[in-house]
């Protein structure tokens, strides 16, 4: 691999947009994700806001009823399907998994950048609904029938842009599963494979066998909307509970596929900033298996209170439960990593702490809502929308941005300032739970979750949650300007292995060069994560 053209970088390759957007190089399509999916993130990080705006006093701060509706809907639609779904799969994992695996691109590298530009055009189609139609859908991102069958709001663009996306979700997760299968480098079995080459290898397995039924759930909407079929809308025949069982069918093992290569993040920073090696490998490693397939059979928990059979909705409540087993398993494995580990604070792990923190309070609150009992007074409540917040965000979000701060040196060859980015974490860390832990609060009170107004009596948690969403906007700003600033002002001669990593990426370049390695990777004896025996990389 050593030849003349091996140490230029992917960056210097070739230049120009087109470039860019007809590249099949998996590192330039990780960044093209990167940066659209970053772009949806902050318009749906604006509409939040102005939701929080107008909670920030009972009565109408800013928005009629209808306006709210329709936000929150677009708020839900673009964080879930064009932020949080992709988010850590179609950059990190498109960018890393190769280099990682010791390969020079995934098994379909054509199909890789035509899953982003389906993507982009699932994106336009949903936030088209802002000038098409009546405006954007306001059932909220659910799109619970009858009503979203009855809605004159733009609900059928808004399903056949999260149709479409599921193609873009179906095709990665189908890449990284034949790139796992069929590429890995001479030498890496199955049980030396990175933490989070595992978690994408769950996860593709959901994205491929879980997103085609909400395609045709989704599908069948658009069917009932235009030609009146009776499929969920009683009042023609259809039953709307049928359409509950479809979405969430889906729709819970998506929160994995949200969850799952988190978690391999979390695996990855862990053990470089404790010098340590991984404690139980191998249970981290079928953890991710044994969630991504208890997670098809507890979908029931979102329909508690919807007029399920009291068996149902025991045994639903009772599989909940078990999810909690391979999941507990992993965070027992990343504390006893961190406990007599060799203790490195730096940005990306400031990120996995509050990520293990947040992710457990969404945890715990999802087993609350889980329990049957105490679901029937929590549901639709804000506690639900406190909860899904620390899951999502404080869990999946800062992992992002937790791996963001860790391959930030690798990818783009210079360093951010650590100083800056370790105060932006600060502002980020007490705004994110500012905002959302008053929600957990005025769940448990009674406050119903999607309405633009409350009772005076919900006031005082609403307003830390508004002041807390602005603290939020601070941190997150001073954090992407600080990495916006490093891309240009950043320390370069980061070396190849900045923080003392043991994974193959480390081992190359950076920024790698366009066929990844520069020379062959060594792959360490005993396992990925072998501290004792670490290589050394020489520069
Ligand atoms: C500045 C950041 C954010 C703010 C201020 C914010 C605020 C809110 C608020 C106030 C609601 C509740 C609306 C209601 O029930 O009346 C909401 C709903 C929601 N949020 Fe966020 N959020 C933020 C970030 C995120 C992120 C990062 C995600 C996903 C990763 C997310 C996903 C959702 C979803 C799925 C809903 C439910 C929408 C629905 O009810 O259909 N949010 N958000
Ligand atoms: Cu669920």
């Amino acid at each position: 691999m050593a030849t003349a053209t091996a140490n230029i970088n992917f960056f210097q390759a070739r230049k120009g947009l087109f470039s860019w957007i007809f590249s099949v190089d998996h590192k330039r399509i990780g960044l093209l994700y990167l940066y659209s999916l970053m772009t949806f993130f902050l318009v749906g990080v604006t509409l939040g806001l102005l939701m929080r705006y107008e909670l920030l006093n009972p009565g109408k701060d800013l928005v009629e009823a209808q306006t709210y509706n329709q936000i929150f809907t677009l708020h839900g639609v673009i964080m879930i399907f064009l932020f949080i779904i992709p988010s850590i799969p179609a950059v990190f994992g498109n960018f890393f998994l190769p280099i990682m695996l010791g390969t020079d691109d995934v098994s379909f590298p054509r199909l890789n950048l035509l899953s982003w530009w389906i993507y982009i055009i699932g994106a336009i189609m949903a936030l088209s609904t802002l000038v098409f139609g009546d405006g954007p859908a306001d059932t909220g991102w659910t799109f619970y029938a009858p009503y979203s069958v009855n809605t004159t709001t733009n609900v059928s663009m808004s399903v056949l842009a999260a149709f479409v996306l599921g193609f873009s979700s179906i095709l990665t997760g189908l890449n990284f599963i034949v790139t796992i299968h069929r590429l890995r480098t001479p030498g890496m079995t199955f049980l030396k494979m990175p933490l989070f080459a595992w978690s994408l290898y769950a996860t593709s397995w959901i994205q491929l066998l879980a997103t085609p039924i909400i395609g045709i759930t989704l599908l069948m909407i658009v069917a009932e909307r235009a030609l009146g079929v009776g499929l969920f809308d009683p009042s023609i025949g259809g039953d709307p509970i049928l359409y509950q069982h479809l979405f969430w069918i889906y729709s819970h093992p998506a929160v994995y596929i949200m969850a799952l290569p988190a978690f391999g993040v979390i695996s990855e920073l862990l053990p470089t900033f404790s010098q340590r090696t991984i404690f139980g490998y191998k249970a981290i490693a079928f953890s991710s298996l044994a969630i991504a397939f208890v997670g098809y059979f507890i979908w029931g928990h979102h329909m508690f209170t919807s007029g399920m059979s009291g068996t149902a909705r025991i045994i639903f409540s009772i599989l909940t439960f078990f999810v909690a087993i391979p999941t507990a398993i992993k965070v027992f494995n990343w504390v006893a990593t961190l406990y007599k580990g060799s203790i490195n604070v730096q940005p990306p792990l400031l990120y996995a702490l509050a990520f293990i923190f947040q992710f457990m309070i969404g945890g715990f609150t999802g087993l609350i809502l889980g329990a049957l009992a105490t679901d029937i007074h929590l549901h639709d409540t804000y506690f639900v929308v406190g909860h899904f917040h620390y899951v999502m965000f404080g869990g999946t979000g800062f992992a992002f941005f937790g791996a963001l701060h860790y391959w930030y040196p690798k990818i783009w060859g210079r360093m951010y300032n650590v100083k800056v980015a370790n105060i932006a974490f600060t502002i980020f860390f007490i705004g994110f739970n500012m905002l959302y832990f008053p929600m957990l609060i005025a769940g448990l009170m009674g406050m119903p979750r999607r309405y633009y107004d409350y009772l005076p009596e919900f006031h005082l948690p609403n307003m830390i949650s508004t002041y807390g969403s602005w603290v939020l906007a601070v941190g997150l700003l001073l954090m992407l300007g600080n990495l916006i600033a490093g891309f240009y002002k950043g320390k370069r001669g980061v070396g190849r292995n900045p923080w003392g990593g043991i994974t193959l990426e480390w081992q190359t370049l950076s920024p790698p060069p366009v066929q990844n390695f520069d020379r062959m990777p060594e792959i360490p004896k005993n396992g990925p994560y072998d501290y004792e025996n670490k290589p050394i990389i020489k520069e």
